[in-house]
């Protein structure tokens, strides 16, 4: 799973980044992207680490791309700011970075500390952004069918559906809209429309401004995550070891860590679960949507064992750690025997059976 930092200048993606990630990027206002792995925190890990000693542990991850900060106040920042665009079409969320914190070192962006406003902008700015994508698609399909190309029912297909993108972004309403179905849908996917990507909004608030209100749902509806965070004391906090950290967060009133924050963030905005798998060899938490049948979370190990599925033993985490072990959840009859339809619970840890 891809997501990407973006936001306008200096809003502390960066900062962000290396709070959740633990690696330092370094500064100097660079143009390119940056990676970082973020390892998904889990304390079911930890307790499964416990019982069964395995020779590894995996946590789940989340790539995380840190995108330079945009300048929409003039053409040099905008040709800028469309080329980064252009670079992470492909990511599967977008976290939206929004400076609210006061710093007279760091010059604001067009002289304002507006969180609302900055996400209004760029909000904005994505949408034109698609609808140029859109336009340009309309003019190059426009002429490419009028040649007998092998594609020619498809680019038909396509312009009508670009033509009706056009439309509805001009009407000021969502491209989703727009998309009638699954097919139209896998006509576009290729082109990573920024607006037709889930969004989790970071607002990176003032040391002790954890508490402050924002209300962004004019902009971005009600239901995208928004999480506030306060990027260079919990920077901060990260270095620390364990026994300080807990003391300063409670002191400072935090009770959740950024990490924290933001990885629930991204999983909720996603629709994603962990199921667990867990042995002698390696515990690990595999991320899957929610909704995902047994025989299609078989094939995020391995497609053998998808092709070869016969049954997943299932326990629910919550049990085990209730009665201890798997013997005393065999007991209790709370494994179960699960089939290839069976929609994977977040928590499950499975066994699966396989013949190939
Ligand atoms: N007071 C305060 N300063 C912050 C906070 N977060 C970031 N900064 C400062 O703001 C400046 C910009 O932070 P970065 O993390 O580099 O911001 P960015 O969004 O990556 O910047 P660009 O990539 O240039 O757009 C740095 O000087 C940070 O120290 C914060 O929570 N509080
Ligand atoms: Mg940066």
């Amino acid at each position: 799973m891809k997501a990407a930092l973006i936001g306008l200048m200096q809003s502390g993606k960066t900062t962000l980044a290396e709070t959740v990630s633990g690696k330092e990027f370094g500064r100097g206002g660079g143009m390119s992207i940056e990676q970082a792995v973020v390892p998904v925190p889990d304390e079911r890990l930890d307790w499964l680490t416990g019982l069964y000693k395995p020779k590894k542990t995996t946590q789940g991850t989340i790539e995380c791309l840190d995108v330079p900060g945009f300048n929409f106040a003039d053409e040099h920042g905008r040709a800028a700011a469309k080329k980064l665009i252009g670079q992470i079409r492909t990511v599967d969320l977008l976290v939206f970075v929004v400076r609210a914190f006061e710093n007279a070192s760091v010059p604001a962006y067009r002289n304002r500390v507006d969180a609302v406003k900055d996400l209004e902008e760029l909000k904005t700015e994505l949408l034109l952004s698609d609808l140029e994508l859109v336009t340009t698609r309309i003019e190059k399909l426009g002429k490419q069918i009028h040649k007998p190309t092998k594609t020619q029912a498809q680019d038909k297909a396509e312009l009508t559906l670009q033509k009706k993108l056009a439309e509805t972004i001009e009407a000021e309403k969502p491209i989703s809209e727009a998309i009638a179905n699954d097919a139209e849908m896998a006509i576009i996917k290729s082109l990573g429309f920024m607006t037709l990507k889930p969004i989790i909004v970071a607002v990176n608030v003032g040391e002790g401004d954890l508490e402050r209100e924002f209300d962004m749902s004019a902009v971005i509806g009600e239901d995208v995550p928004v999480i506030k965070i306060s990027a260079e004391l919990e920077k901060e906090l990260v270095q620390l070891d364990e026994q300080s950290r807990k003391e300063f967060m409670s002191e400072m009133n935090i009770n959740e860590s950024a990490v924290s924050k933001f990885v629930n963030g991204c999983y909720s905005a996603l629709g994603l679960i962990s199921f667990l798998t867990s042995g002698a060899d390696e515990v690990r938490a595999w991320p899957i949507r929610s909704g995902t049948t047994a025989v299609d979370a078989a094939g995020k190990i391995h497609s053998d064992i998808k092709r070869g599925f016969i049954r997943a033993e299932t326990i629910h985490y919550e049990d085990l750690f209730e009665l201890g072990d798997e013997k005393a959840v065999k007991a209790a009859g709370k494994s179960r025997l699960e089939g290839k339809d069976y929609v994977v619970k977040d928590g499950d840890i499975i066994n699966f059976r396989f013949n190939v």
